[in-house]
């Protein structure tokens, strides 16, 4: 187009002369500064210190310095191309060939390669580090996610996929594609999709329509998978029933292995009929495919695919809970830079008391969350060692959902405090702000709603001894805390978990239960953050101001007024007795 054509260049070709009356200077902000986001987070330091064996620490501290560093550079620059070059999907060749190709941007097949060699899922199978391995590991993606775009998704189903293939995998799968999950040569590493969500739903899995028809020793799928992430993968795990599904039967699901592509790139019976226009999480290229004569090979017991899929996806909401607190420190952290940057009233931002409370806020909840988070890394390394006791499997079970569901909600409400710490700023696309809410908000959809996941930690009560679990772990956690200093502390963290027990204890019926589910998860969640608090300032409470982190999470994120059925659900109580 020539620049006569233009509106905004003629517009420019007559500038308008600046006059002492322009309210215009040549003033322009400085934006905030990211270093190293392994050695500025003194937080997750001090946590490593405190459940990293001190003689192992010395050993990944030079690793995780400089990961920090790239995270907090190139990364960003490699995430910002994926951002702005979205992936494509080009269906046919120019000979009218159906060719289903899929084109991603040069930083997202960066920060794929650079997590093989980084050995972002090998090291939790590694397991140099024996039951330390996936604190380790998880520390790691806690760096990388903010940085990458969301590459984390694709890792996440990997790693699901590895320890699903661990557990359930034949001789073939764990020699060959194990291999390749885990591996750290970005020339033989593979991914892995997880395949769930059809048209008739993503949380009511029962309700899916694909059909398995054997054929040998594998099986013929056909059907329609409505959301599947990545399609770049390599292989994926699927749902599928050996029973013709008919109108209002629900046949039993069963587990299904496949490949993507053959060695030529050809599609396995699959046709991608869409990528998906998602709010968010934009670089990861998210399908709608129909499969069409996709051979596939069944893994563990047939009929139970919902049961044996749990393996990954209860993986996949550990990741997603380490992605949500990875988010809520890195606003943390552009925002505490941002208010050494910005003037406003006289000061720097960062010297007005409101907006240091506000920023302490956001400090002490990424905190607290992290360290929930990075519990359930710490019980999976003991159970994937078998090192965990049946309480510590029973707890893992329970917080896997409660986790996910309580901190994916705490990263959106922060992404949003992010954009309001920027003002104007954070609500402009090109300062990279606004993606971290976008993308937030994802993560209480997918691998189950927050809903769907507060059903799931009844289920984990009532089936999996989850309830009796927490009660055993925090009257354990609670014996260890001697000190005076945290006397008052301890004493109110009592109360709470004596009303939290009493007020489950009193729940007599499905719909009370259901009804207070939600509010119980928020609870505990809040109340597990508590505690974990105490435990970390056991051994000296004067460290640093965390003391004064537990007081704030004491007195405002506790409400017990939560703990109420409501009336809807008592009727149906008292209607029944
Ligand atoms: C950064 C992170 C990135 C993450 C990447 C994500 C990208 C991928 C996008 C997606 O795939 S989004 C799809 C999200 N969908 C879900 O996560 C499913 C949500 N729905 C549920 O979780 C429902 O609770 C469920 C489908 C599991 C309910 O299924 P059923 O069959 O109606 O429930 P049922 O009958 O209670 O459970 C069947 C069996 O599974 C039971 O075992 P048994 O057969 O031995 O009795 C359950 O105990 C077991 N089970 C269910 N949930 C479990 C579990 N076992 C262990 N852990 C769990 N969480």
């Amino acid at each position: 187009m020539s620049g006569q054509h233009n509106p905004y260049l003629c517009r420019m070709s007559t500038p308008r002369k600046m006059t002492d009356h322009t309210p215009y200077t040549r003033f322009t902000q400085e934006m905030p500064e990211l270093e190293n986001e392994f050695t500025d987070d003194v937080f997750i330091r001090d946590y490593l210190e405190t459940y990293f064996p001190t003689e192992r620490l010395q050993e990944i501290r030079p690793d995780l310095e400089q990961f920090g560093k790239k995270c907090a550079t190139e990364f960003m620059e490699w995430a910002r191309d994926a951002e702005v070059n979205e992936p494509k999907l080009i269906r046919f060749d120019a000979y009218g060939n159906r060719v289903d190709q899929i084109t991603v941007s040069q930083g997202w097949l960066n920060l794929e390669k650079v997590a093989a060699e980084q050995g972002l899922v090998a090291i939790g199978y590694e397991r140099e580090y024996a039951e330390f391995s996936r604190l380790y590991q998880f520390v790691k993606l806690y760096l990388y996610t903010p940085s990458s775009a969301i590459y984390t998704c694709p890792l996440a189903m990997t790693d699901g996929a590895a320890r699903l293939i661990e557990v359930y995998g034949d001789e073939d799968l764990r020699a060959n594609e194990f291999k390749a999950l885990t591996s750290r040569n970005p020339e033989t590493f593979k991914t892995s999709g997880q395949w769930m969500t059809e048209r008739t739903g993503g949380s009511d899995l029962s309700r899916s329509m694909t059909f398995a028809e054997p054929d040998g020793d594998e099986f013929i799928l056909e059907g329609h998978k409505w959301f599947t992430s990545a399609i770049t993968a390599d292989m994926a795990f699927t749902l599928a029933s050996t029973e013709q599904p008919q109108d209002a039967k629900r046949a039993p699901l069963s587990l299904f292995h496949l490949t993507i592509r053959d060695g030529n790139g050809i599609l396995n019976g699959i046709e991608v009929e869409a990528l998906k226009d998602k709010l968010g999480t934009r670089a990861l290229p998210t399908a709608q495919l129909s499969l069409n004569g996709t051979r596939a090979r069944m893994v563990g017991e047939e009929g139970k695919g919902v049961k044996t899929i749990s393996t990954l996806f209860n993986i996949t909401r550990i990741y997603n809970s380490i992605s949500a607190v990875s988010y809520m420190r890195r606003a943390y952290s552009l925002c505490r830079s941002y208010s050494s940057e910005r003037d406003a009233f006289g000061k720097k931002i960062g010297q007005h008391v409101l907006h240091r409370k506000s920023l302490r806020d956001m400090e002490i909840a990424y905190q607290g969350n992290t360290m929930l988070a990075l519990l359930l890394a710490r019980l999976l390394g003991r159970e994937e060692c078998d090192l965990a006791s049946e309480t510590e499997r029973s707890l893992l079970r329970l917080l896997t959902p409660i986790t996910k569901l309580y901190t994916a909600k705490q990263a959106i409400k922060y992404a949003s405090e992010h954009i309001e710490m920027f003002g104007g700023i954070g609500y402009l696309e090109d300062s990279g702000i606004p993606v971290m809410l976008r993308d937030a908000q994802t993560l209480s959809i997918w691998e189950g709603t927050t809903n769907v996941l507060s059903l799931d930690m009844l289920r984990a009560m009532r089936k999996e001894n989850g309830f009796n679990a927490w009660v055993e772990y925090s009257d354990g956690l609670l014996k260890y805390i001697t000190d005076s200093a945290l006397s008052e502390q301890k004493g109110i963290i009592e109360n709470k978990r004596h009303v939290l027990i009493d007020f489950i204890r009193s729940l007599q019926t499905d719909e009370s239960m259901e009804s207070a589910s939600r509010d119980v998860a928020f609870y505990m969640a809040e109340l597990t953050i508590a505690l974990l608090w105490l435990d970390f300032l056991k051994t000296d409470p004067t460290r640093r101001d965390y003391l004064s982190a537990l007081d704030h999470w004491l007195r405002l994120k506790m409400d017990d007024r939560r703990l109420h059925v409501e009336e809807s659900a008592k009727s149906t109580l008292s209607e029944q007795t």
